[in-house]
């Protein structure tokens, strides 16, 4: 199981308090989509993903973004219990969707340069490394069923 000090999860859970879910969260999906562009395959569905424009003002695009980040949550709030939070996840993502583990870990970097952004006094080298532990067991509970 993934140990976590008192400190990083004070680093986590005090930064996620001020975190605007909907705004940072269609953010980093954004630019998922624009920075890899083969992310784009998994949303065909979504309308017009034809320039980064188009791409960061798609209302799919904003509402899915928030929906992951919100899910992003369920683990900040269970840090001690994260693969059993992303069963499910997992499940949908590697059985159903298909998804490539290493997109789970391409939206985590994504998603601490939002933050990072986003919080630019607060993000300190402390701060990002609890952070980028979080990204990384995030995106390993998700990828559990391929393992
Ligand atoms: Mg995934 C659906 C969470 C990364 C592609 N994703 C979902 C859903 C959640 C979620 C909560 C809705 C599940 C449901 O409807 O029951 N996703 C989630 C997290 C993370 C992640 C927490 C990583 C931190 N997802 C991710 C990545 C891709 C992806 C990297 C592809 C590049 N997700 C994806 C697709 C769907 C979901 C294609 C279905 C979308 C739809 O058709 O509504």
């Amino acid at each position: 199981m993934v140990h976590w000090t008192a400190e990083e999860k004070q680093f986590i859970t005090s930064l996620w308090g001020k975190v605007n879910v909907p705004e940072c969260g269609g953010e980093a999906l954004a630019r998922l989509l624009i920075v890899y562009p083969w992310t784009q395959r998994f949303f065909s569905d979504f309308g017009n993903l034809s320039s980064p424009t188009a791409i960061m003002g798609n209302p799919k695009v904003r509402a899915h973004g928030k929906k992951v980040l919100t899910s992003f949550g369920d683990a900040v709030k269970n840090l001690d219990n994260i693969k059993a939070t992303y069963a499910k996840l997992s499940e949908l993502h590697c059985n159903k969707l298909h998804v490539d583990p290493e997109n789970f870990r391409l939206l985590g970097d994504i998603l601490i340069i939002v933050l990072a952004t986003h919080f630019a006094k607060e993000f300190t080298p402390a701060c990002q490394a609890a952070w980028q532990k979080l990204a990384g067991v995030v995106a390993h509970a998700l990828a559990h069923q391929y393992n």
